[in-house]
């Protein structure tokens, strides 16, 4: 009896827990992705960086729609703190349009790329949706 009520417990428990991940509205296996350039590429300015995002949907910011955000690329910075609102400077761009891409004019030299999705208040989801740091090189 008492196992019992320990399993009904542990159930209790992680149903809670999933609930709360699905009341954020995204499905677990959301991903944002830089589908050009990629990680190493030797590039000209002005660069086209194309946006992907897996598992949700892009929506304009002040959307109030579950499961749907917009990117914020990140420019050779690192990520902002996550539970907060995405600053918007030239390290942070907002694509509060909805857009999936951008042409972008770099100097020469390395530079990072970096995606972070953001909900319509410009706050990343939770968990955060972000894809992977990339390196590029803009040729002089
Ligand atoms: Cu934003």
């Amino acid at each position: 009896m008492v196992i019992r009520k320990s399993l009904a417990a542990i159930v209790v428990c992680c149903s809670a827990i999933f609930s709360v991940a699905y009341a954020e509205g995204q499905e677990p296996e959301a991903r944002a992705y830089i589908i050009s350039p990629k990680d190493g590429d030797h590039v000209s300015s002005p660069v086209t960086v194309i946006f992907g995002l897996k598992g949700m949907g892009v929506a304009p910011a002040g959307t109030d729609k579950a499961r749907t955000g917009h990117h914020h690329l990140i420019i050779d910075s690192d990520l902002p703190p996550l539970d907060e609102n995405i600053p918007a400077d030239e390290h942070h761009i907002h694509f509060g349009g909805g857009q999936t891409e951008v042409e972008l004019t770099l100097a020469p030299g390395k530079h990072t790329l970096q995606l972070l999705l953001g909900d319509m208040n410009h706050i990343p989801h939770k968990p955060a949706i972000y894809s992977e740091k990339i390196t590029i090189t803009v040729k002089p």
